[in-house]
C-alpha cells in the first residue's frame, strides 16, 4: 500500500474534518465524514492526476452529452487498490464506510444506456493507461426523480447539486471560454481571402468542472470535464469585442443571466426522441464549442502546427448529440487558424470519429434550418458549405439519382440531418452490436454503405466489470478468486476457466447459496421501499431499462397476466414461485409508457393482494430506479428479461451486467442477446420470438393482423380484454389505450405475434429452475462465458481499429 499510510492518514483525516467542519469525528454525520474523506483523497491522488496530463502520444475526446457516473466512493477505493485498507482503517476509527457509501450522491447526469455506456468507457480508458477524457454538461438538475402515486409516475426535479458542490469536482474557472450565440456573420475581403467576422453575438462563459477517472491499479487518472454555462467574467471583456454590449438596463442584465444560466440547467429526460427544442441545440453547441476550444488550447501550448493536430488529437462523437464538432472543428481551423477549406476538411474527417445508437427513425436528429441559422449563423454557413460540396460530389458520382442523393444530404426539406452530417464528417461510424452495425449497412445507412464501405465497423458495447462484477457482488468476485486466482480483474477473458467447475457440486453450492445472499438483501430493500414481504426463495424475474414500447414491459406485464389466470384456474399448478421486478422511467411525455407503468402497478396491487396466489406470484415495481439500485438489483437477479423487438435494441448493455452475474437470459435475438448467444449457445440461455429478418419482412410488406390472432387465439384474448374490462381496477384509460396500441393500431411492436413464443420460453425457464444443480450450471457457464462483455475489451477495440489507427 503505497498511497496510504494508517498513522498518516488517521491524522490527515482528523485535521481535515477540523478544518472543514470544526468537529470531532464522532460529531460528525455520514456527510460530514464521507466529504473529509473524499477532501483527503482528492489530495491524495492530486500528483498522480498532474502527471496523467502530462503531454501524451496521442489523446481521445470523448464528447457525450450525458455521463451516468453511479457514486464514486467505493469505485474509486477500489481502483486506487486501497478499498480493503480504508474499510479497516476507519473501522478502527469507529467509522462504517458503508454509511459513507451510501451517503454519496448519485449523479443522474444521463438517461439509460447511452449514459452509462460512456461512464463504462472512462473507467476502462482509464484502467487501460489509454489518454481518453470526457467532456460533457455540468447540469443543474438530473434526470427527474421518479415517484409513484397512485400508481402513476409523477416527476420531481432532481435537484443534486443542492446549491453546493460535488465532492468530486475541481472548478476550472482560469481554463473557461467563450461560446457564442446569435449575432449576424459578414464576409469581409483580407489579405485577398474572405474572413467570417461575427458580431452582436451572445457570449456565454463555459467553465469546466473536473472530475478524476481512476484507473485500476495502474496509477493513472484521466479527467471527465463538465462545463457550466455562466455569463463572462469581466477579463473576458477585452476579448468580446463583436459581441452584443448593450446590456446596460437591470432587466436586460437580468435577462442575460437567465439565457447564459439556462443552457446548463437541466438534462432533457428523453432517452429515444429528439425534443426539437432550441434549448437544446444551445446544450448541444455550448458543449462541443467549448470542448473544441478546449483542446485547442491544449494542443497549442506544446505543439505549433494545427495541421498535424490528428496525429495527437482524436475526438470521439457518441450519438449524434455533439455532431456539431463537424463544423465547429470546420470553423476553428477555417476561422482562427487560417486554413483553406479542404485541408480543414481533411483535418476534420481525420480527428473525428462517430458511435450510433440506434436506428428507431423519431430518434434520428434534424434540426430545422431556420432555427440554426438564427442560433449559430457561422455555423450554418459552413454545413450549408459542406452539403453543397457533398451533393456536387454524389452528382458526380451517381448522376441524378435524386432519391440517393435526398437521403444522403446533409440539407433536407428545411432540415439538418445530424447522423448524416456526423458520417460525412469522420471517418469512423459504427454500430454497437453485431445486427446493429449489419442492419445500419444493410438498410438505414445503406446508401452511405455502399458510397463509403471503408468507414463502418462494430464494436459491440462492453460494461465495466469492476463496477458490475467486482464492487456490485464482492461474494461472487471473492469466490471467483478463490477458484481461478485474481488474474481475471485485469482479463476479463479468463473468467473462461470457470469452466472446468460446472460439474463441481461443491462449487455450484456455493454459487447458489452467494445468489441467495444477494436475494435476501435485495427483498430487505423491497420491503423497506414497497412494504411488501416477499418470497426469497422464489424466481427472482428482472426487467430494468427506460419504459419504452419497443423494449416490450407491455409483453411481460401481459404474461403475468396469463400466469395470474393459469393460477387461479388450477391452484395446484406445478411451478416454482416467481417475483417479478420492474424498474423503468418514462420519459414525461411519453403517454403510451405512463399507462404501461400504471398498469403494472395495478396488475401488482391486484395480485399482491390476492391470498389465492400469495406464495406463488409477486409483482414489485420499484420507484426511482438507477444505478444505484441496479447495483443492488442485478447480483440479486436469476432471470433476465431482455425481450425487445427484434431490431429495435441496438445493442442493451444490462443483459451482459446479468450474465456476468449469473443470471439467466429469456431473450429475442436482438442487438448483443445474438453476441451472448454466441458464447453460450441455446442450452445456456432461452430465446424466442421472430427473427430479425421476420421483423423486417413484416415492416416492409406487411402481412400482421394483430385482430386477427387476437380473435383466434383464447390466451391472447383473454389478457387483451382484460385491459378493458375492469378486471384490473383502475385502468380506465390507461388500459383503452394499450388494447388500442395492439388492435386498433396492429400492435408495431409484435407484441402479440410473439406472445405465445414467449409463453413456452417462460414454461421452459419454470422447468430448468426446478433442476437447482442444472440452474446453477447454467449459470456459472454464463459467468465463465461473459469476459468478452467487459468494456475493457471494446475499448481496446476502439483504440485499435478507430482511435489509434494509422
Ligand atoms: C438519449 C437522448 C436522445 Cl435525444 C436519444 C437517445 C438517448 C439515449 O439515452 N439512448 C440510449 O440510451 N440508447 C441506447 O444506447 C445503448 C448504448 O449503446 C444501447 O445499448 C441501447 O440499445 C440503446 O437503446
Amino acid at each position: 500500500m503505497t498511497l496510504i499510510n494508517k498513522k498518516e492518514f488517521k491524522l490527515e483525516f482528523r485535521n481535515q474534518m477540523d478544518f472543514l467542519y470544526k468537529q470531532t469525528i464522532e460529531e460528525a454525520n455520514s456527510e460530514q465524514l464521507l466529504n473529509t474523506l473524499v477532501t483527503v483523497l482528492k489530495c491524495k491522488i492530486d500528483n498522480i492526476w498532474k502527471e496523467s496530463r502530462l503531454d501524451k502520444e496521442k489523446e481521445v475526446y470523448y464528447f457525450c452529452i450525458e455521463f451516468l457516473l453511479g457514486r464514486q466512493l467505493e469505485s474509486n477505493l477500489l481502483n486506487l487498490g486501497v478499498l480493503e485498507d480504508i474499510k479497516l482503517i476507519l473501522k478502527e476509527m469507529d467509522i462504517n464506510l458503508e454509511d459513507l457509501v451510501n451517503a454519496e450522491v448519485d449523479p443522474a447526469l444521463g438517461n439509460g444506456g447511452l449514459g452509462r455506456l460512456a461512464a463504462c468507457f472512462l473507467d476502462s480508458m482509464a484502467s487501460l493507461s489509454i489518454s481518453g477524457h470526457g467532456y460533457g454538461i455540468r447540469y443543474e438538475y438530473g434526470l427527474f426523480e421518479q415517484k409513484l402515486v397512485n400508481g402513476h409516475q409523477v416527476e420531481v426535479p432532481d435537484n443534486w447539486l443542492k446549491e453546493e458542490s460535488y465532492i468530486w469536482e475541481t472548478v476550472r474557472p482560469n481554463k473557461a471560454s467563450i461560446v457564442k450565440f446569435g449575432g449576424q456573420v459578414d464576409l469581409v475581403e483580407k489579405n485577398g481571402k474572405l474572413k467570417a467576422i461575427h458580431k452582436n453575438y451572445i457570449p456565454v462563459m463555459a467553465v469546466p468542472y473536473d472530475i478524476p477517472i481512476i484507473g485500476y491499479k495502474n496509477e493513472y487518472i484521466n479527467t471527465l470535464r463538465l462545463f457550466k454555462s455562466d455569463v463572462p467574467r469581466k477579463d473576458f471583456e477585452p476579448i468580446l469585442k463583436e459581441s452584443k454590449n448593450s446590456y446596460g438596463s437591470y432587466h436586460d442584465a437580468l435577462q442575460y443571466r437567465y439565457y447564459a444560466d439556462e443552457i446548463s440547467q437541466v438534462l432533457y429526460p428523453n432517452d429515444s426522441n429528439d425534443a426539437g427544442k432550441i434549448l437544446r441545440l444551445k446544450q448541444e453547441y455550448f458543449l462541443v464549442s467549448a470542448g473544441i476550444q478546449d483542446i485547442f488550447r491544449k494542443y497549442k501550448k506544446n505543439n505549433r502546427d494545427i495541421g498535424k493536430i490528428y496525429e495527437k488529437i482524436s475526438i470521439h462523437i457518441n450519438d449524434t448529440h455533439p455532431s456539431l464538432c463537424v463544423p465547429e472543428l470546420m470553423r476553428l481551423l477555417m476561422d482562427e487558424e487560417e486554413l483553406g477549406w479542404d485541408e480543414a476538411w481533411e483535418i476534420t474527417k481525420r480527428v473525428i470519429s462517430y458511435t450510433n445508437h440506434t436506428i428507431m427513425a423519431e430518434a434520428m436528429e434534424r434540426w430545422n434550418i431556420q432555427m440554426i441559422k438564427e442560433l449559430l449563423p457561422r455555423i450554418y454557413m459552413i454545413i450549408e458549405e459542406i452539403n453543397k460540396r457533398y451533393i456536387r460530389k454524389l452528382n458526380n458520382k451517381y448522376g441524378n439519382d435524386f432519391d440517393k442523393i435526398g437521403t444522403m444530404a446533409v440539407i433536407s426539406a428545411d432540415n439538418v440531418n445530424m447522423a448524416n452530417l456526423s458520417i460525412i464528417g469522420s471517418h469512423s461510424v459504427n454500430g454497437v452490436a453485431k445486427l446493429h452495425t449489419e442492419i445500419l449497412k444493410k438498410e438505414v445507412l445503406k446508401n452511405f454503405y455502399e458510397d463509403e464501405p471503408f468507414k463502418f465497423n462494430n464494436k459491440t458495447n462492453g460494461i465495466a466489470h469492476r463496477r458490475w462484477l467486482m464492487l456490485s457482488n464482492p461474494r461472487l468476485s471473492k469466490l471467483i478468486n478463490e477458484l481461478i486466482g485474481e488474474s481475471w480483474q485485469k482479463d476479463t477473458l479468463e473468467l473462461k476457466s470457470l469452466e472446468k467447475y460446472q460439474d463441481d457440486s461443491r462449487v455450484l453450492q456455493e454459487l447458489e447459496l452467494i445468489k441467495q445472499e444477494n436475494k435476501r438483501n435485495l427483498s430487505k430493500i423491497i420491503t423497506q421501499k414497497n412494504e411488501i414481504n416477499i418470497n426469497e426463495n422464489s424466481i427472482f424475474d428482472v426487467q430494468i431499462k427506460r419504459l419504452h414500447a419497443y423494449k416490450r414491459q407491455l409483453m411481460n406485464a401481459l404474461h403475468i397476466l396469463h400466469m395470474y389466470h393459469e393460477l387461479l384456474d388450477n391452484p395446484n399448478l406445478n411451478m416454482e414461485p416467481r417475483t417479478f421486478i420492474f424498474g423503468a422511467k418514462a420519459a414525461p411525455g411519453y403517454y403510451f409508457a405512463k399507462c404501461v407503468i400504471k398498469l403494472i402497478n395495478e396488475l401488482a396491487q391486484k395480485i399482491n393482494n390476492d391470498v389465492r396466489v400469495k406464495d406463488k406470484l409477486r409483482v414489485v415495481f420499484l420507484e426511482n430506479y438507477g444505478v444505484s439500485l441496479a447495483e443492488k438489483i442485478i447480483p440479486a437477479t436469476n432471470v433476465s428479461e431482455q425481450i425487445s423487438t427484434t431490431t429495435k435494441e441496438a445493442s442493451g448493455t444490462s443483459n451482459m451486467k446479468f450474465m456476468m452475474n449469473g443470471a439467466i437470459t429469456i431473450a429475442t435475438l436482438d442487438g448483443a442477446n445474438i453476441e451472448i448467444h454466441d458464447q453460450i449457445g441455446d442450452e445456456n440461455m432461452v430465446l424466442f420470438g421472430l427473427k430479425a429478418n421476420q421483423v423486417l419482412e413484416y415492416s416492409k410488406f406487411g402481412g400482421y393482423s394483430s385482430a386477427d390472432l387476437y380473435s383466434n387465439n383464447f390466451y391472447i384474448k383473454r389478457v387483451v380484454d382484460d385491459l378493458v374490462n375492469g378486471f384490473i381496477p383502475n385502468i380506465l384509460e390507461e388500459g383503452r389505450e394499450i388494447y388500442n396500441s395492439l388492435i386498433t393500431y396492429n400492435d408495431e411492436f409484435f407484441v402479440l405475434r410473439d406472445f405465445e413464443n414467449y409463453i413456452e420460453a417462460q414454461k421452459k425457464i419454470n422447468d430448468l429452475y426446478m433442476d437447482k444443480n442444472h440452474w446453477n450450471k447454467m449459470a456459472l457457464i454464463n459467468i465463465a462465458n461473459s469476459g468478452i462483455f467487459s468494456s475493457d475489451r471494446t475499448i481496446k477495440e476502439y483504440a485499435n481499429e478507430i482511435w489509434y489507427k494509422r
